[in-house]
């Protein structure tokens, strides 16, 4: 896919995923709202800019992988392929329909453009480094992302995962945190306190990476610095605010796992629709 690198078109793009979220997160009346909106800047730059793919050919053999580990934040990964061309953006209208392809959670078989299914947290940086560990017994140049969550990390299986890549020295793949410090039902820190997060990664032989997750630009470098470090995997703790976009929804856990209703909706739309003229006329 053409790589687009002017940060505004980018900036652009990621609204106007936001504001898809919303649309078909109203139309199914449940769903995960404010972790979606959050990684909306992390999952352009990396579909727009960074990895290699075609969504005209879902399985080219030279992509790079995306494995989303935090499944239940799919509405942006539906809303971001969707945007790309793998699928009709019409079709995100049917999130969490009977017969569906856009499952609640990722169905890998369902839609062209999933590595993974998922939902059982903890599971996907294991299947990341799995991929991850093949393609370099396969001498391929083909690298790996996985996004997981800071809840997610109360899992310890993902822990496995972790010292799995480290031991095989799994420089070709990166793993983003989504760092937003919500999880189901309180903030990380209350329920399972996960900081001093950055020394843990160091402490098992990653590299780290720490970055504003809602700044594109930042973003960008972040990942593209990610690819070249050697040696080591790559962990980008991508510090972000839940809910990014829309005032009443941002920094508040309450909104991990509820739709907004149509009213709602309509000033979230509003507030990010606002925001595009911003980022259009360059004010902000
Ligand atoms: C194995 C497993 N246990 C519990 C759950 C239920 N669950 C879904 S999301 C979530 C919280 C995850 O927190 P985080 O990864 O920080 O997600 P965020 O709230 O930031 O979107 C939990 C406990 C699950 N999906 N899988
Ligand atoms: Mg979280």
């Amino acid at each position: 896919m053409q790589k687009i690198t002017d940060v505004k078109e980018l900036r652009l793009l990621a609204n106007k995923i936001r504001q898809d979220i919303i649309k078909s997160l109203v139309e199914a009346k449940s769903g995960h709202t404010a972790g979606s909106l959050g990684m909306a800047d992390v999952l352009t730059a990396l579909y727009y800019n960074i990895m290699k793919h075609d969504p005209q050919k879902p399985g080219w053999p030279q992509r790079d992988y995306f494995i989303l580990s935090n499944g239940h934040i799919c509405p942006v990964l539906y809303a971001t392929l969707a945007n790309a061309g793998y699928l009709p953006v019409d079709e995100l209208m049917t999130l969490r329909k009977l017969g569906t392809r856009l499952q609640g959670h990722p169905h890998r078989v369902a839609l062209p453009g999933l590595e993974t299914s998922s939902g059982p947290l903890g599971s996907g940086l294991s299947q990341a480094a799995g991929i991850a560990y093949g393609l370099k017994m396969d001498g391929k140049p083909n690298y790996v992302f996985c996004l997981t969550g800071d809840g997610e990390h109360n899992e310890g299986n993902l822990w496995e995962g972790v010292m799995f890549a480290a031991k095989n020295r799994l420089d070709n793949l990166t793993v983003i945190l989504d760092r937003n410090y919500i999880q189901i039902d309180g903030t990380t820190e209350d329920v399972m306190p996960l900081d001093p997060v950055k020394d843990k990664y160091l402490a098992f032989n990653w590299h780290v990476i720490e970055v504003d997750g809602n700044d594109m630009e930042k973003m960008i470098s972040a990942l593209s610095k990610s690819k070249e470090l050697k040696g080591k995997p790559a962990m980008i703790i991508a510090n972000n605010v839940p809910g990014k976009g829309v005032s009443f929804i941002e920094n508040d856990y309450e909104w991990h796992g509820k739709p907004p209703t149509p009213e709602q909706g309509k000033i979230a739309l509003a507030e990010l629709e606002q925001l595009r003229e911003t980022i259009t006329r360059g004010k902000d």
